[in-house]
């Protein structure tokens, strides 16, 4: 699974704290300590409570471009800090993220063509979030039409059904599970399928094992890559164990340990995934 460290995110208190003080050290370590153990890509986002987005995205991806050149997920809701992000990058970039409304998809399907940058698109709109699965369905469908007619290749597509907190939604947990296998039937090449893990937890108490348990069913339902806390070391290990039980991975009685990315700052190159 291609997995993509959450930690860089102005929800974070230090992360907020960093951005005001542009104490450049503490994202940079963090940005490390992802890829040290296991994160292939890194989240970055500001924050809801960023006054200058379009610069502090800049900042922050300026600051990671310093001590690596993995890559990036310019995550925000705003088209403008989006393309602020993937100029500072220069390349290794993921949009993240578009949702299925035709003047946003207008707006950030070219600039992905255009950067080379894969593109993760949410199954949800300005209407809100979807409250089944048919909806998600529909709104992926639009968004592979959309992706497909303005020449974004479908195989650098990811869509994210959209995790809610299962303190708020238990009812809808099955079915963002079943979206992750129905997205899979809209195109040749499939679109790739992702999601934000934490959400399922938030507001819970016992966050590690709900993420755990809903990423182990996520990934027997072909779920290609997640956003997540990769020093999260029972999250890690259930997610060699699941790939390796679904024969993702070639099982040795020692897998735990011949798995778990060792040596400093790995990856040293793009992932393919
Ligand atoms: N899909 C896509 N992108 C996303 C999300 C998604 N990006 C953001 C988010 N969701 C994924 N990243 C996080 C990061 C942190 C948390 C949840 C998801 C989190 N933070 C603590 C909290 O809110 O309780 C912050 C508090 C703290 O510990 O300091 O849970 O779904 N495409």
């Amino acid at each position: 699974m291609f997995i993509i460290g959450e930690l860089i995110n102005g929800m974070y208190a230090n992360i907020s704290r960093a951005i005001k003080a542009k104490d450049k050290a503490i994202i940079q370590k963090i940005a490390l300590l992802q890829l040290d153990n296991g994160a292939d890509a890194l989240d970055v986002n500001c924050g809801p409570a960023s006054v200058d987005p379009v610069n502090d995205m800049r900042w922050l991806v300026e600051s990671i471009r310093e001590v690596t050149d993995v890559e990036l997920a310019i995550d925000s809701s705003k088209p403008k800090v989006i393309a602020s992000g993937i100029e500072a990058a220069k390349r290794g970039t993921i949009i993240n993220s578009v949702s299925a409304d035709i003047e946003k998809m207008d707006a950030l399907v070219p600039l992905a063509v255009k950067s080379g940058s894969k593109l993760i698109a949410l199954a949800m709109s300005a209407k809100g979030i979807p409250g089944n699965k048919e909806q998600r369905l529909e709104l992926a469908a639009l968004i592979v039409t959309e992706c497909d007619g303005k020449g974004f290749d479908l195989s650098r597509l990811y869509i994210d059904p959209v995790v809610l907190p299962v303190n708020v939604a238990q009812v809808q947990i099955k079915e963002i599970l079943d979206s992750i296998g129905d997205f899979k039937i809209l195109s040749a090449p499939p679109p790739k399928t992702i999601v934000g893990l934490s959400n399922i937890s938030q507001g819970s108490s016992g966050r590690s094992l709900i993420n755990r348990t809903f990423l182990a069913m996520a990934l027997s339902a072909g779920l290609d890559a997640a956003i997540l806390d990769p020093t999260d070391k029972e999250l890690m290990d259930s997610l060699i164990t699941a790939e390796t039980l679904l024969n993702r991975r070639i099982y040795c009685d020692s897998y735990l340990d011949t798995y778990k990315k060792k040596g400093k700052n790995a990856p040293k190159k793009f992932s393919q995934a």
